[in-house]
């Protein structure tokens, strides 16, 4: 196991990690920003180092600044959380040239996942399905238009080096396909560095099922079930479930063997999850997969009793995965609310500042993960989630009761949260008989 660890984020994931180092006898090395220097967590690891200013490009997102910390705390692995440089091929390569284990796949698992194009390939060679569209990368219009006639329209252009929702484009007929490709390459390659689209069929109504996966360096892959997270407002989440409701249990061990299958042919290390589309009738198709540890992994942990963070850090010291395929099993039911500040009456607008009044809920299957504290002061630099609220409970009609009971108990004040919304969402009787679609809240709120 390693000795020191140090963490390259902020926020509840920064304390998530250092409650795990803590459990696991490791020391934990947090760095942080000035605009974070008071952050409560910081106490909570073992040693915490300034690596600049607000603006996450001069701290969270440095990486000669995370690299110097790590070589001047003398720390073996460095793990990135999310966002930030989690998902970078880059950074995990710079830190195997330090010898400084990255906790999380090696780069060419990364690169090879997070690239859509190669991550289809690679599904259809272990046949995961995927939608029907192009086989690679699009080079020109006609090829886009022959395409599209084949598997009929609507179609969707994406970005190969995109995620989550960012550079798609829906077509419905071939004058807007034509007229879409190639401003499509160009947005890409401004945004990623990478010119490469590719079409798919564009399914209408669907629900977003994401399957939890873990590997080791010996060649193991497993997964742990799937969370339905269909209920989300401009790609941002807004709650998470687990299992996900009304799955069948012969859909639900296909769609989780075969995201288990893709994660074992890429000889993946650490976690990992593979987002699908699900039509009504429960076919499923692989969108891509996210090659971190994600926001909404405590609903797994609820439901399986795995400690995926800990987990994580055992696989990338080297040992193998604790866990076979049939000491997984699903107990209750997991729903997880992400608290925002920010003003769902006014366009979700961020509403950072102090927070004089916090009293957070508990009681039986309550879990609060978060870095917040009252007299916390949120600042404007970073995302707005601060905190996550999950209730755990036999049936997912005692869990939607539960979380009402928790959102009625949790005040904070006088920031806007997104607590009011979750509450009503939670006695939505749509909501209530499971299985809404990824356009839901935003049909909602209109
Ligand atoms: C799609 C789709 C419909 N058909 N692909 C959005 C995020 C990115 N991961 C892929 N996304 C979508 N891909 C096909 N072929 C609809 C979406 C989509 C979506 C997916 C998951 C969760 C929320 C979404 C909201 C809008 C669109």
């Amino acid at each position: 196991m390693f000795r020191r660890i140090l963490i390259a984020n902020r926020g509840e994931i920064a304390l998530r990690v250092i409650r795990a180092c803590r459990e696991l006898g490791v020391e934990s090395v947090c760095v942080y920003s000035t605009a974070d220097k008071d952050a409560p967590y910081l106490k909570l690891a073992d040693r915490a180092i300034c690596i600049g200013p607000g603006p996450a490009k001069e701290s969270y997102l440095n990486i000669p600044r995370i690299i110097s910390a790590a070589e001047m705390a003398d720390v073996d692995a460095i793990h990135p959380g999310y966002g930030f440089l989690s998902e970078r091929a880059e950074f995990a390569q710079i830190c195997r040239d330090c010898k400084i284990e990255f906790i999380g796949p090696s780069p060419e698992a990364m690169a090879k996942l997070g690239d859509k194009v190669e991550c289809k390939k690679t599904a259809k060679a272990n046949k995961v399905p995927i939608f029907p569209g192009s086989e690679g990368a699009i080079e020109d219009e006609d090829e886009a238009a022959k395409i599209a006639a084949e598997i009929g329209y609507p179609v969707i252009i994406k970005a190969s080096a995109g995620g989550g929702g960012r550079g798609m484009r829906v077509c419905h007929n071939e004058a807007t396909l034509r007229s879409n490709i190639k401003q499509a390459s160009t947005e890409a390659q401004a945004a990623f560095g990478n010119g490469a689209v590719f079409i798919e069929k564009f399914l209408e109504h669907a629900r977003h099922v994401e399957v939890q996966c873990l590997g080791d360096k010996h060649g193991h892959a497993i997964h742990l079930y799937e969370r339905d997270c269909s209920m989300q407002r401009r790609h941002q989440k807004v709650i998470e479930e687990a299992p996900g409701p009304g799955i069948d249990r012969r859909k639900r061990d296909a769609v989780c063997e075969a995201a288990a299958r893709l994660i074992k042919a890429a000889e993946y290390s650490g976690a990992a999850t593979v987002e699908f589309l699900m039509d009504e009738k429960q076919n499923f198709y692989m969108l891509e997969v996210n090659t971190r540890v994600q926001v909404e992994h405590p609903v797994t942990e609820l439901i399986t009793g795995i400690d995926i963070v800990k987990t994580m850090i055992r696989v990338a010291a080297g040992e193998e995965l604790p866990y076979k395929q049939r000491d997984i099993t699903i107990r209750g039911h997991a729903i997880e609310c992400r608290i925002n500040a920010e003003d769902p009456d006014k366009g979700f607008r961020p509403s950072a500042g102090k927070i004089d009044t916090w009293h957070a809920p508990g009681g039986p299957g309550v879990r609060l993960d978060t870095h917040v504290v009252q007299g916390y002061t949120v600042p404007p630099n970073y995302d707005s989630m601060i905190g996550k609220l999950l209730v755990h409970a036999d049936t997912r009609d005692e869990a939607l009761t539960r979380m009402a009971r928790a959102l009625r108990e949790f005040t904070v004040g006088p920031i806007k949260t997104t607590i009011p919304l979750q509450l009503r969402l939670m006695e939505n009787s749509d909501f209530r008989k499971g299985g809404i679609d990824i356009h839901f809240l935003e049909r909602m709120l209109k």
